[in-house]
């Protein structure tokens, strides 16, 4: 509106021509709330999921690396909870655990959260209070943050790799999600797998067309195994993390839970011919997860090697040979057990713990503890072996920090939040603890996390 004299004479001109200062635009709204969505195919019931805006998955986040993210979490939910911005290296009271970093969000309650955004890359949120349950109900959507010179390429597409246990008489989500065999074992695998909510998910492309693939796995167990078919190109970043050159894909991909990998691919299958995103299924079978429909000729000839992503700032870890290196042992779970651990400050037999719905421990802590795994000083480097003395794969995750993995021959490989650590095999990863605040460590296998595999550390 313009204001006219007749205006200020009326008394108008009260309003205020500028905004104060403490007048902050409310945050755009992010609904955790029930939604029907189909998952199952045709002729199945339809299935009422947990969702953000009533989408599965949540809506996708795009923002600008350097910039400023917020949104207004609304619960409409029935339950408590609180949203976790996975990969981001964030302010601490923006983490979004509860319990640690702030207290659940209850419901018909919201919470403000806003926070910067100083890495590029795919990320991606999801429910951090009993997120077992409610990851596997729906909670999670993709987290684009942009490269201010994005790579040259014909389209960028994002792939929520995810898999739902369902029951097929009535669509509804299927067993206990308290279920002791589940978490005693490898996990909640689903029996149905898809992408972006869709079991049958497409892609329809012309040969030659150069794709950047954002895949995120948001399963809460499962391990995927992936092989292109029809295309060829390299991987250029991991977790988000650009790779200081990209490398050719590898036959298979593995990404295991809450991991995320950035392929730049060329379709080289013909027109009418078959290419697609293939996934290792139960059955010892490939199975296309995502089809793509080849038509037309994009370009006469493919196109050269992309170039490197551009780095995200403070990917150096200097000082790993003089780091303390601490060893976080991975206990318990079926087959193996373990001899005692501590839980709720007390130290129990296996038999105890098995008792209090409790299977596996991170350095003889069994969940989170009153105390940190390790204590850090701002700045300093740290260094942790993580032993996987359990007969199932653990994909580790630590908040607020990426951390490159350490090679037996001191060398450090490519930087990450979350690493696949194999049955009775370890991992070494260093890391510079610059992030002031409450940090979990933890198996991002999500029963895995719920019934023991969570610990913490503390940068002050
Ligand atoms: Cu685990």
């Amino acid at each position: 509106m313009s204001f006219t004299r007749r205006a200020f004479c009326t008394g108008l001109a009260a309003v205020p021509l500028t905004r104060p200062a403490w007048a902050q635009a409310e945050a755009p709204r992010l609904t955790a709330r029930t939604a029907t969505i189909q998952l199952a195919p045709e002729g199945y019931p339809a299935t009422e999921v947990w969702s953000y805006d009533g989408l599965l998955p949540g809506p996708q986040i795009r923002a600008q690396q350097g910039s400023r993210l917020s949104r207004r979490l609304v619960n409409d939910l029935q339950v408590p909870t609180s949203v976790h911005w996975h990969g981001i290296r964030i302010d601490n009271a923006m983490d979004g655990v509860a319990g640690l970093t702030q207290e659940p969000v209850p419901p018909g309650a919201s919470f403000d959260y806003a926070f910067d955004l100083p890495d590029a890359g795919t990320y991606w949120y999801h429910a951090h209070t009993n997120s077992m349950e409610q990851v596997a109900r729906g909670l999670s959507g993709a987290l684009i943050v942009e490269e201010n010179a994005p790579p040259d390429v014909d389209r960028d597409e994002v792939l929520m790799l995810d898999d739902w246990l369902l029951d097929p008489e009535t669509g509804g989500f299927a067993g206990d999600f308290e279920a002791p065999m589940m978490r005693s074992h490898a996990g909640r695998m689903g029996n149905l797998t898809g992408i972006n909510g869709r079991f049958d998910f497409s892609l329809e492309a012309q040969q030659n067309e150069r794709l950047r693939l954002r895949l995120i796995n948001a399963a809460n167990a499962r391990i995927f195994v992936l092989r292109l078919e029809g295309m060829t190109g390299w991987t250029v970043a991991l977790d988000g993390m650009p790779l200081a050159q990209p490398e050719p894909v590898s036959a298979e991909i593995i990404l295991a839970p809450a991991q995320r990998v950035d392929l730049i691919v060329d379709v080289t299958a013909e027109e009418g011919t078959p290419a697609a995103l293939l996934s290792y299924a139960d059955d010892d079978s490939w199975q296309a997860l995502a089809e793509v429909t080849v038509s037309g000729l994009k370009s006469a000839a493919p196109r050269a090697a992309p170039a490197p992503l551009p780095p995200n700032p403070r990917m150096q870890v200097p000082g790993v040979a003089e780091a303390e290196l601490r060893e976080m042992r991975m206990e318990g779970g079926a087959m193996r057990g373990m001899a005692s651990g501590r839980f709720e400050g007390q130290d129990m037999d296996f038999q105890q713990l098995v008792q209090r719905g409790q299977f596996w421990a991170l350095a003889g802590q069994v969940g989170r503890g009153e105390a940190p795994f390790a204590r850090y000083a701002r700045g300093e480097t740290a260094r942790i072996r993580l032993v996987n003395d359990t007969v199932f794969p653990h994909a580790m995750h630590l908040h607020g920090m990426h951390f490159r993995t350490v090679a037996a021959d001191g060398s450090l490989g490519p930087m990450r939040d979350t690493v696949l650590v194999m049955p009775q095999e370890s991992a070494e990863i260093a890391f510079v603890a610059d992030n002031p605040g409450k940090w979990l460590l933890h198996c991002h296998m999500l029963g895995h996390a719920a019934s023991g595999m969570t610990n913490w550390i503390e940068v002050a």
